[in-house]
């Protein structure tokens, strides 16, 4: 009896310790954490909404656990949103008669549908408990944290208080502002460099392709009508199947090794000449950011850290903070014409009775 209690006072002291670890947020110290923005903040909920993180993790691990491919589609449509006009939900608003939206410009022509129904789902629970307090914006941030998070990737905290934009991006910006796959290395760098993202952002950040899909239009001009030679044979042979002709439907994982984790293992299918897209491949062909490619492959804490100042940088890509923009009542749309009723209840009744 007393051995057996002596036993169990450590493992007690060890359990906290490794829930601590495994809940923990190691990969990236103080001095590398990005400064937020102005009007960002890692509180900013806590009190208007103490179970906004919670409510988002417990549905995401049912959604994920029916479909994973979610998780994907969910990271992706983060990525969308920051990059074209700002992490403001924009990608999220259904087209209107003045413009075709994002959503129908060609590179969103995959993003999930689920993935936006998900988003909407997340929005009513969500609001159902605090009231119109948080965006769309932010939820979409969450969203991708949390699919990669329960993809097996590292846990990072999302600094919050984005606010949904008023208009959706033009077919135009989205174009401009999102790059082709069949991209190369200077492409895609100077691309992102508009973004004040540097190389190693880029690198990291591409490694989003640890997980999820990609169509055959996405890369057969790789394929078609001469192979490209920065890519391996058996694989190019085996894509050759799932893509008979150019215009093939079908899709294929982004990550030949482990598809469904986010781990580091996309790094390695590009030393092995795997990568699926020529963003992706050039990345290891350029001098510029082979050792970076390289570095994460042999070193998944690094790549696990880069991705996190990646993702922090991204997260807070020309943000609506403080009055701008709204905190739409539904995420496809913006809020009617703003009324007085709808002023009081975002703005909280204390406000009113202030008066
Ligand atoms: C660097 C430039 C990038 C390019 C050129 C690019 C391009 C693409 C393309 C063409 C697809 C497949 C679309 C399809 O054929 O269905 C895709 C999928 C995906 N991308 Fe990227 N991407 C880039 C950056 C990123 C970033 C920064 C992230 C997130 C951190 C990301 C995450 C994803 C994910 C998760 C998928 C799979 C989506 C799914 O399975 O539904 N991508 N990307
Ligand atoms: C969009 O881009 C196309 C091609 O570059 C151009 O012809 C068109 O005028 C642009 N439309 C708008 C609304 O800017
Ligand atoms: C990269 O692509 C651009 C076109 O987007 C092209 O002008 C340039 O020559 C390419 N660079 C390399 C190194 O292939
Ligand atoms: C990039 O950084 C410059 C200088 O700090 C800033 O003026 C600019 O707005 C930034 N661009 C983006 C897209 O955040
Ligand atoms: C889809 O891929 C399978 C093999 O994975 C192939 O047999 C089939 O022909 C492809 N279908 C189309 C429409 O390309
Ligand atoms: C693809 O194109 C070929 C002709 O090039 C056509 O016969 C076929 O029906 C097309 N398939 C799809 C899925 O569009
Ligand atoms: C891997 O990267 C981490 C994070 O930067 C670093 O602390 C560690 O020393 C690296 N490990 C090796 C073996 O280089
Ligand atoms: C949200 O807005 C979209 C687009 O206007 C609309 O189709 C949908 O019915 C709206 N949802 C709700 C619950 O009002
Ligand atoms: C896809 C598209 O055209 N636009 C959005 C983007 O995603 C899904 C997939 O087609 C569409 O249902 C939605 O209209």
């Amino acid at each position: 009896m007393a051995s057996t209690s002596a036993s169990l006072i450590p493992q007690l002291l060890i359990v906290p310790c490794l829930l601590l670890l495994s809940s923990g947020f190691l990969y990236v110290s103080e001095a590398q954490t990005p400064p937020l923005v102005s009007g960002l903040s890692y509180t900013f909920y806590s009190t208007s909404c103490p179970n906004f993180e919670s409510i988002v993790r417990t549905r995401l691990q049912t959604e994920f656990a029916s479909d994973i491919g979610l998780a994907a589609g969910l990271l992706r449509m983060h990525f969308h949103d920051c990059f074209v006009q700002g992490c403001d939900a924009s990608v999220l608003l259904d087209g209107s008669a003045s413009g075709p939206s994002e959503k129908n410009a060609p590179p969103n022509l995959t993003l999930r549908a689920k993935a936006f129904q998900i988003i909407e789902e997340l929005r009513r629970l969500v609001q159902n408990q605090c009231g119109r307090i948080v965006s769309c914006a932010d939820i979409t941030a969450l969203a991708a944290r949390d699919a990669v998070v329960l993809s097996g990737g590292p846990n990072y905290r999302v600094p919050f208080g984005r606010r949904d934009s008023l208009n959706f991006a033009t077919r135009n910006a989205t174009l401009a502002n999102l790059p082709p796959p069949t991209a190369n290395t200077s492409a895609i760098l100077s691309s992102l460099a508009t973004k004040n993202l540097t190389a190693t952002d880029a690198v990291a950040l591409s490694g989003g392709h640890t997980i999820g899909i990609g169509h055959c239009t996405s890369f057969t001009g790789r394929l078609y009508p001469t192979q490209d030679s920065t890519m391996d044979q058996t694989f190019a042979n085996n894509l050759k199947i799932t893509c008979p002709t150019t215009n093939s439907t079908n899709t294929t994982n982004l990550d030949i090794r482990s598809p469904n984790v986010f781990d580091n293992k996309y790094y390695v299918d590009l030393m092995n000449r795997q990568g699926l897209f020529t963003s992706d491949q050039d990345l290891y062909t350029d001098s510029r950011t082979r050792s970076i490619v390289t570095g994460f492959a042999v070193n998944q804490s690094l790549f696990y850290e880069k991705f996190i100042i990646g993702m922090l940088k991204m997260g807070m890509l020309n943000v609506l903070t403080g009055t701008q923009g709204e905190i739409r009542a539904n995420c496809s749309a913006r809020n009617p014409t703003s009324s007085f009723l709808s002023t009081v209840v975002e703005e909280g009744l204390e406000t009113l009775m202030g008066f």
